[in-house]
Parts: C-alpha cells; sequence; structure tokens
C-alpha cells in the first residue's frame, strides 16, 4: 500500500470502522435496555443489613441492577443512618432521596387510612395480612400515597409484634399494668397500651436500645428478628410472646424521582419491589422461627401467652379500636374484617 492509501485507511476507513462498531454496541445496548438511564438511587431503613428486611433490600439492589443492565444504581444505607421512617419519609417527598420501606404505622399522621393496620389481634397469621394487604385494600391504601408526593410499590413484611421487658413474663393482660413501653409514633398502639394500664412513649426506631439500657423505659416490642438483630436481649430479660399486632412495610419511591422514570424504568423498578418483596416475606418467616431459638439459647426468659388472655387483652383494648374505627372509616375496616373472615373461610 503506498502512502497516499496508508493516510486514507486511517484518517478515513479507520474510524469509519470505529464508528460504525460503536453504533452495532449502541444499538445492542438499547436493545436490551432501550428508555433506561444512568441512575443512582439512595435506598434507606432502620434495620441492620442482616435483618430480613436489610436482605430484602440487598435482593431489590441485585434485581434492579440485573434489570437495568447495571444503569440504575441502587445505594443502600441500614441502621436509619439517612434518619429514622418518618425523617426518610420526608426527605422523599422533597426528592432529597429516592427509596424507604417504613412500617405503615408511622406514617398514620400523614394517611389516616394506614391506621388500620394498627388494630390490635387483627389477623392471625400471615396469610390473613397478605390478602388485606395484597388486595383491594392494599390497593385503596397505597393509591392515597402521590397526593402526599409519594409513591408505593406494594407491602414487605415487618411482621407480628412481641413484647420484651425487664420486669416480668406478660402472661396476662394485667400483667402490661405500670410497664413503661416504647411504641411507635402511632396513636392507636398508644391508647391501646393506655388501656392495658402501660405507660406508653413514643419514640423513634433508633433511639430504642439505649431508652431500654439506660431504663428510660421498662419494655418495647417488635418482631422477633428485630428483638435478635438489635440486640435487645442483651438489655431485657423477659420475652412474652404476645403477637398483639403486625406491622407491614410499605415499599415507598419519592414521586419527584418517579415521574422523572421512563415507563420501562417504572416497570423494572416496580418488579424488583415486588421480586425482593416476596423474598423478604419468605425469608423474615423463617428468620423469625431462627430467632426464636437464638434468643432461647441466649438465656431470655420466654413466655407464650395463651388464647383466652389474648382474647381478654382484646377486649380491653376494643374501645380503643372501635373509636379509631369510626375516625379511619367504619367501610374499611368492615372491608377489612370481611376479607380476613373469607380467608378463614367464615
Ligand atoms: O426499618 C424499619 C424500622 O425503621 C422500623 O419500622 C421498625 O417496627 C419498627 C419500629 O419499632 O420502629
Amino acid at each position: 500500500m503506498n502512502n497516499w492509501l496508508k493516510r486514507l485507511a486511517a484518517g478515513v476507513i479507520l474510524p469509519g470502522i470505529l464508528l460504525l462498531s460503536a453504533c452495532g454496541s449502541a444499538q445492542n445496548e438499547s436493545a436490551t435496555t432501550d428508555g433506561i438511564q444512568e441512575r443512582t438511587i439512595k435506598a434507606g431503613i432502620g434495620n441492620s443489613k442482616m435483618h430480613p428486611q436489610g436482605q430484602g433490600m440487598v435482593k431489590f439492589k441485585e434485581l434492579l441492577e440485573e434489570k437495568s443492565g447495571g444503569k440504575m444504581k441502587v445505594q443502600n444505607f441500614f441502621d436509619a443512618t439517612l434518619g429514622d421512617d418518618q425523617k426518610m419519609t420526608e426527605a422523599l417527598q422533597g426528592g432529597l432521596q429516592e427509596v424507604t420501606v417504613p412500617s405503615t404505622s408511622p406514617l398514620v399522621g400523614m394517611i389516616k387510612e394506614f391506621g388500620i393496620y394498627d388494630f390490635p389481634f387483627v389477623f392471625n397469621n400471615e396469610e390473613e395480612a397478605y390478602s388485606v394487604l395484597d388486595g383491594a385494600i392494599g390497593k385503596k391504601l397505597l393509591d392515597k400515597l402521590p397526593e402526599h408526593d409519594l409513591v408505593g410499590l406494594g407491602y414487605w413484611e415487618n411482621g407480628f409484634r412481641n413484647l420484651t421487658n425487664s420486669k416480668h413474663p406478660v402472661v396476662t393482660a394485667d400483667d402490661f399494668k405500670g410497664l413503661k413501653i416504647r411504641t411507635m409514633q402511632n396513636e392507636v398502639h398508644l391508647d391501646a397500651f393506655s388501656k392495658l394500664g402501660a405507660n406508653p412513649s413514643p419514640m423513634a426506631f433508633s433511639e430504642v436500645f439505649t431508652a431500654l439500657e439506660t431504663g428510660t423505659v421498662d419494655g418495647q416490642e417488635n418482631p422477633l428478628a428485630t428483638i435478635q438483630t438489635q440486640k435487645y436481649n442483651e438489655v431485657q430479660d423477659y420475652l412474652s410472646l404476645t403477637k398483639h399486632v403486625y406491622t407491614p412495610f410499605v415499599f415507598l419511591v419519592s414521586k419527584k424521582f418517579w415521574d422523572d422514570l421512563s415507563e420501562e424504568e417504572q416497570k423494572i423498578m416496580s418488579e424488583a419491589a415486588q421480586e425482593a418483596g416476596e423474598y423478604q416475606r419468605a425469608l423474615n418467616r423463617k428468620e423469625n422461627e431462627k430467632a426464636l431459638k437464638y434468643l432461647k439459647e441466649e438465656g431470655m426468659k420466654i413466655n407464650e401467652v395463651k388464647p383466652e388472655e389474648m382474647a381478654k387483652m382484646k377486649e380491653v383494648i376494643q374501645p380503643v379500636t372501635d373509636k379509631f374505627a369510626q375516625k379511619f372509616g367504619p367501610d374499611l375496616v368492615e372491608e377489612m374484617m370481611t376479607e380476613v373472615e373469607k380467608v378463614r373461610g367464615n
């Protein structure tokens, strides 16, 4: 090849080849991740990475990164490093954070109807809760989120809550009397524990361990996996399996962020939240069983609560439930109870 031809090859043909191959790879990419942009999602929760909720977030990250061909990246923050449930929810509303998965309970000040999930002793098992959460009622409440600058992609599981304390086993309704108990920031929980004769004190999740350690409160209530991962057993002797209420988590996305996503991005984000949620719920059920065994081995004094004693506790609390049913919407409560009865086959 003479010099002229060599120069032509280097100056025209080679860049041409490079350009063509660059187009080719751009086309390949757009064939798989069309309409997906590079994005970084800040996601925060109060629980630790080891908690089933933390593991659910790890799964969500994996799934979204895979579905977006690595373009949508998730940065997970655990242990309330971005703040507690309420603070992170406000950060989503302001567009400062993209995802959080709080308990529904602290959101009741914003959407009062979420309070129906806080009624004690409504669900007997997870299946009953799922039928309400994953059905028409759950959706109706998620549909209220956008008017608060939030989008809900479904419910994950916090689970059945049990009481721990440093004073004595809680076997009967009377045993609550005089106990200083930390509750979530939720009016149903506050009134229910007051009705049982306890002294409830609302507090953000990240403050609970210190409050138990310093004796500011005598006890708290949470699902078993949380009691284990937060190491409450180190500062609490008694664990009573009261299973007094089932708390859902709700997967929240900032609406400001959501509205900026393409349809395809919204679709894969919904799918990732849903699939990670199924994984999280299954893991949660398994880990709660393991946690019970662990807490026993660690020396907590654990007691079951007989069904007739639970029924008595429910009876004491009933005026609270009735009062809030009026506030949250009697028809909605009725609809929830009908759904539960249907699952029970009644
Ligand atoms: O990550 C979730 C926690 O922030 C919180 O919702 C846990 O149930 C909880 C509590 O007691 O505050």
